[in-house]
């Protein structure tokens, strides 16, 4: 028996082809209505927030919800609100953002989310959203008691935006809320076109197209880029997405954009991030007026240090042709993402892993992975071992639906989806996805005469090429675990293992 030696395992040789299929799907149980986010406390259950302003706790071992909170003033529209002239009829129509206090696995059992509810329902009734502090009971599985933090936020026809986030940043707890533009495309909701709310997302005195921000009790932080008005970033369409980098305090949002350009944005405190007249990259000045309207920015005298900010990352930013079906268009409608940290997936490991919602002629429902560079900055550079941006379970869009929200579990082993819809997808539920790395180990290395392979999985055979990808002639005896490469000269190659499921896996190895 050999003595098997340090055992070169080059996963990233063809780990991105592959590790789609390094995942066991399931899915869970519980019965779920139109869920919003998906979060995961450190003892793995699955907290998700739902249309109709309830929350649910779901046990990922057994699959089961359970309701926590249903908020008695949830409302989707005063009837005299709503409108056939919008493509949705109700202002509002949704719940959407929840989120732990930042200190919620030690100490802290507090939930905050953001649903619509009717401002002054015995005068001229509105929509609006609100968000509230929920406190749970010691188990943690029903709500003792409810405050509104945040009163009077804008709703509207559509782009909603909806996420929160509670954050700890050096010693200060904060809460973000993205809000979208509240407006709608040119489809004759507002016949009047400068009545649509998308109008208003440049003004940082009004609530639409801005990210927020808030003390985690709802007051104003005191050095907020404007006195006592929770504007922390502008320009923005409908951003459905926020995600905090820990590790070095950074802040992004997804957003959708119109035609073009859904982004990734690095969210710095006061900034224009460009919509309605500048979208996406800076320099492609594909939208009449782009190239006017950033070369002849003025900056707001109110706002320190303010200028334009292009996106981290646009998809989509060639123009599409105006008449073409949204289905057509290459953007993805990317909805909430996290970034990962974990050590169970080392491919993963820097990446933002952002939710999409469409399956379209260019685009599926999937998990989009957006590698950082190491300060988590700006986008990695592109190389061809290290992809920037490649994707997870697009092969299941169908059954998956559109993806609302991604959760990770606290071992980093475990990636968890949550759909609202979707052609095929038969119901809205939780996806479960586990890291089960296949293995194929060869030895020794470097190897004389016999090659052994051992593997997780039933193998079907092995092959064996140089690196020029000229196949060596070798006596593979089907079904064993070694082959014979006493013929081969000395020097690099590749053992190309195919499994009985049809996974490949190429090992290297040296021959001397
Ligand atoms: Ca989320
Ligand atoms: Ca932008
Ligand atoms: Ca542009
Ligand atoms: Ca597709």
């Amino acid at each position: 028996m050999p003595v098997k030696l340090l055992l070169v395992l080059v996963f990233s040789f063809i780990c991105h082809a592959l590790h789609a299929q390094h995942f066991v799907r399931r899915e869970l149980t519980a019965e779920l209505e139109i869920p919003w986010e998906i979060q995961c406390s450190n003892d793995g259950n699955l907290w998700i927030s739902e249309s109709q302003g309830r929350i649910v706790k779901v046990n990922p071992t057994t699959g089961i919800g359970k309701q926590i909170f249903k908020a008695k003033d949830y409302s989707d529209a005063h009837p005299s609100e709503k409108s056939t002239l919008c493509h949705k009829p109700s202002p509002g129509s949704g719940c959407l953002g929840l989120a732990l206090h930042p200190d919620f696995n030690v100490d802290s059992p507090y939930v905050f989310r953001l649903y619509s509810y009717l401002k002054n329902p015995l005068g001229t009734p509105q929509t609006k959203f609100k968000i509230v502090k929920i406190e749970l009971n010691k188990n943690r599985d029903s709500a003792i008691a409810v405050w509104d933090l945040v009163l009077d936020l804008p709703t509207g026809f559509d782009h909603l935006g909806g996420r929160i986030l509670a954050i700890k940043e050096k010693g200060n707890y904060y809460l973000f809320v993205s809000t979208g533009d509240n407006g709608t495309a040119d489809d004759g909701c507002y016949s009047n076109p400068a009545l649509n709310p998308n109008n208003l997302t440049q003004d940082p005195n009004t609530l639409n197209g801005k990210i927020l921000r808030y003390h985690i009790n709802g007051s104003i932080p005191s050095d907020n880029p404007i006195a006592g008005n929770p504007f922390y970033t502008r320009g923005h369409r409908n951003p459905q997405g926020l995600i905090y980098n820990a590790q070095f305090q950074l802040l992004y949002n997804v957003e959708h954009g119109d035609k073009t350009d859904d982004e990734v944005n690095l969210l710095q405190k006061g900034m224009n991030y460009g919509w309605k007249s500048v979208r996406g990259y800076h320099n492609d000045n594909n939208r009449a007026g782009e190239a006017e309207a950033v070369s002849q920015y003025t900056p707001n005298p109110n706002i320190a240090g303010d200028q334009l900010v292009e996106p981290m990352y646009a998809w989509c930013h060639s123009a599409q042709p105006i008449s073409s079906f949204y289905l057509d268009w290459c953007t993805p409608a990317p909805s909430d993402g996290v970034l990962y940290s974990g050590n169970s997936m080392p491919f993963l490991n820097n990446c933002l892993l952002i939710t999409t919602l469409k399956d379209g002629a260019n685009t599926n429902q999937e998990v989009q992975c957006i590698r950082l560079s190491s300060n988590g900055k700006s986008v990695a550079e592109i190389s061809n071992s290290r992809p920037n941006v490649f994707t997870l379970f697009s092969e299941d869009g169908i059954a998956n639906g559109r993806l609302r929200d991604i959760a990770i579990s606290p071992d980093g082993s475990t990636i968890y989806l949550i759909n609202n819809g979707g052609i095929g997808s038969g119901r809205d539920k939780i996806i479960e996805y586990k890291y089960a790395p296949k293995n194929v180990l060869v030895y020794p290395n470097p190897v004389e005469d016999e090659l052994y392979v051992d593997a997780t999985d039933s193998i079907e055979n092995i092959n064996i090429f140089d690196l020029n990808g000229n196949q060596i002639n070798t006596n593979y005896v089907p079904n064993s675990h070694s082959i014979d490469v006493s013929n081969a000269a000395n020097g690099f190659y590749v053992a190309q293992v195919k499994m009985q499921s049809g996974e490949l896996f190429r090992v290297k190895f040296i021959k001397k």
